[in-house]
């Protein structure tokens, strides 16, 4: 029997963010593809669309008009999950049958009046204020009484059910903190208690030591694949600092921000010359007044695409009835990454 060697025996790895376990089985990764090598997928959109409800001056559900905007617009969502005045209440018979009412305000934000643009595609600067609009939507729902925790986040992809390409992402705001953020609250509770020190912080620092699943690097923030990723490009970026929300951020590292969103989206788009479907969003501390010195401020990145522009991961089978699993180790994947180009292939041809 030859010894365990994490780079070619199966193993299970652990989310200390989650308490989770994933299957990782790097053997499989060995086989050869002999599956449909595509050609890129060509993704021309014109900078306005009349039939776009995202568009400056265009119509939204319901008849309301965008204004003739540049730059970011917020509205609140015309269809929002969460309502304000939801009316409280709860069943519960002790056991089986457990319901509670929940309320909260849904907005989207406009990243571009430019309907042809992506994250990738947009400049840094621009980039930066998108990155301050979520800094005064985390402040003005965070501040209401009845926000106790602001989701921002990015659909992005008919593939990851994204109704419409124009640039753009949402907000969800509520009153409970939801299942994954609550995980993460009771993991780096436990070891900031035990440890004093955020549990990213020292998980950051040890990967900047170790260098194999970094991809992209700034003064203020890292993007890496995680040791536990999940999807076969998954990522995360986190600030080098431990701060607790965006709000915190200074001037430098919310342009920090802003660089490194590009920089991985831009290696994401390389990967297989196409947009990258992605579901991204900060992960922050609940606004519930109190002070949570255990939440370090990240971004996870969930992109389902395995092998091309449209050959992507399906989580089913084992997955759904056990456990996560992938081929393509955390390492192979952040190597990919990062050894691609900086510059969007659009603009390198
Ligand atoms: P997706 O692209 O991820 O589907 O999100 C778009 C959101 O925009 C979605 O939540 C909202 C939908 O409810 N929307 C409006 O608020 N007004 C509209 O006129 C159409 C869509
Ligand atoms: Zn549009």
């Amino acid at each position: 029997m030859n010894t365990f060697n994490i780079e070619d025996h199966p193993h299970k790895r652990f989310n200390p963010l989650t308490n989770d376990w994933i299957l990782v089985s790097p053997h499989r990764a060995k086989r050869p593809w002999q599956g449909q090598v595509e050609k890129a997928i060509v993704d021309e959109r014109p900078a306005y669309d009349p039939s776009c409800y995202l568009c400056a001056g265009n119509e939204r559900a319901g008849g309301k008009k965008n204004p003739d905007y540049k730059g970011t617009f917020v509205f609140t969502n015309d269809f929002s999950a969460l309502l304000a005045d939801t009316p409280e209440g709860e069943i519960d018979d002790g056991s089986l049958f457990q319901a509670k009412s929940e309320s909260g305000i849904c907005k989207v934000i406009c990243f571009s009046e430019n309907h042809s643009l992506t994250i990738p595609e947009m400049e840094v600067s621009d980039i930066r204020s998108v990155v301050d609009v979520w800094c005064e939507q985390f402040e003005e729902l965070g501040s209401n009484e009845l926000i106790n925790y602001v989701q921002i986040f990015e659909n992005k992809g008919a593939i990851m059910g994204c109704s419409n390409p124009h640039p753009h992402g949402q907000i969800w705001s509520s009153s409970n903190v939801p299942v994954e953020p609550a995980k993460e609250s009771v993991t780096q509770k436990e070891y900031f208690d035990k440890n004093e020190k955020t549990l990213l912080e020292v998980y950051v620092k040890a990967e900047l030591e170790k260098k194999e699943r970094l991809v992209a690097e700034n003064e203020h923030f890292v993007a890496l694949v995680p040791f536990w990723a999940v999807w076969p490009f998954e990522t995360m970026i986190v600030s080098k600092r431990a701060v607790q929300n965006i709000v915190q951020l200074t001037d430098g590292e919310k342009t920090g921000l802003a660089d490194i969103y590009k920089q991985l989206t831009v290696k994401y788009d390389n990967l297989f010359e196409t947009s990258f479907a992605y579901s991204a969003g900060l992960h922050q501390a609940p606004t519930d007044g109190k002070d949570y010195p255990e939440w370090h401020l990240h971004m996870h990145f969930y992109p389902p695409l395995l092998r091309s522009a449209t050959v992507k991961k399906f989580m089913v089978g084992y997955e759904m009835l056990a456990t996560p699993q992938r081929d393509i180790t955390a390492e192979q994947a952040a190597k990919r990454l990062r050894d691609l180009s900086d510059i969007h292939y659009k603009n390198n041809k």
